[in-house]
């Protein structure tokens, strides 16, 4: 184990744990499909790709016909350490969602109807988005605490037609959504149009940028899914706080075991707790789930992995954060600055 510790320290900056090795070693005992091991392990992909690598140097791992298999100095040492299959008992209801659809039958068919034609994922914007039971299950979540009853609600980035489902919902009493792709905010207009909506304003906008005044403190309730950078998520989720009018308002977004690592999610909970003030109220792991896109191979991971096969199972998801506001929070209101690095740190993979 200390020698696998080591070479993958030589292969990546990411930290890593004995637990980070024992949770990859206990996916593959549960899989050999490489995109299987990365989201059961719940470990950056990059990580993953570096114990891989290291298992496989040491002859503990082999990579066959496409398969991540154990060697029998590998099934020894998993013997050794204790390490079982990694199980899987999500609730089969909800799939771990915590919210039940079947009251929301109906919008999910209209949903998945309007949004026949709606624009691929842009990659240049780290598009992907997510299922439409996911989309759907956001407003039942959000209904659910309370945050979508006659309040006014921003959206904040929306490849994902969170806009969409929540003007079918017809419970928000004002919406408004930005997107820096203007096909999307077309496309948003244009659903509007057809179903007659009209409390609902868009525009296009690039959120490195601050707000401009006419969308600060104003809103109760902001979703937003952002690229998975700390700048990013400064950006999104402070600029979502800053639309927020005050104490006791609520904000959501994903944030994925994908493309960060928990010391990275500990640098994310400390924006959150520290430069925001605001308090974490649920998080729930796996909520939003995206489909695989079409740019798979121009992506880092595609160079990363050992075996170029396409993923065939939803892979990639993030867990829901909700935050709420109380007396003292702030958003951000600065600009940031960062081109590529917005998207990108040593973690991520998908662009
Ligand atoms: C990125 C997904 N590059 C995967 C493809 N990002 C979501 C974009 C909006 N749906 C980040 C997801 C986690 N925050």
């Amino acid at each position: 184990m200390r020698d696998v510790m080591e070479r993958v320290k030589e292969k990546t900056g990411i930290p890593v744990y004995e637990r980070s090795v024992e949770n990859v070693l206990s996916a593959v005992l549960a899989s050999d499909d490489i995109w299987r091991v990365v989201d059961l392990s719940e470990e950056p992909l990059p990580l993953v790709v570096a114990i891989l690598g290291a298992l496989s140097e040491g002859g503990y791992v082999a990579f066959k016909d496409n398969r991540v298999l154990l060697t029998q100095s590998g099934k020894e040492l998993v013997e050794n350490y204790g390490i079982g299959e990694r199980k899987d008992y999500t609730c089969s209801h909800c799939g771990g969602k915590t919210v039940e659809l079947d009251a929301f039958s109906d919008l999910l068919e209209q949903f998945k109807e309007i949004t026949r034609d709606r624009p691929e994922p842009a990659h240049q914007f780290d598009q992907a988005y997510v299922t439409p039971e996911t989309t759907v299950a956001r407003i039942a979540l959000m209904h659910t605490r309370g945050d979508l009853e006659n309040k006014e609600v921003f959206v904040l980035g929306d490849d994902d037609l969170t806009s969409v489902a929540l003007m079918l919902s017809g419970l928000p009493k004002r919406i408004a959504v930005l997107d820096i792709d203007e096909r999307l905010v077309r496309f948003i207009e244009k659903v509007a149009d057809e179903i007659g909506y009209s409390n609902i304003e868009m525009f296009t906008f690039d959120l490195r940028k601050p707000l401009p005044d006419y969308a600060l403190h104003k809103f109760d309730t902001f979703i937003t899914d952002p690229p998975e950078t700390v700048h990013a998520i400064r950006s999104f989720v402070g600029r979502g706080i800053a639309t927020l009018k005050g104490p006791g308002c609520a904000g959501y977004f994903g944030i994925t075991r994908r493309e960060s690592s928990l010391d990275k999610w500990r640098e994310i909970q400390r924006v959150l707790l520290n430069e925001f003030n605001v308090v974490i109220t649920d998080i729930i792991r796996n909520f939003n789930e995206y489909v695989n896109w079409g740019y798979a191979e121009e992506t880092r991971a595609w160079q990363l992995i050992p075996i170029k096969t396409l993923p065939k199972h939803n892979w990639y998801k993030s867990y829901m954060f909700r935050i709420q506001t109380l007396e003292g929070s702030r958003g951000f209101e600065d600009e940031i600055t960062v081109g590529k690095e917005l998207y990108d740190d040593e973690e991520s993979s998908t662009t």
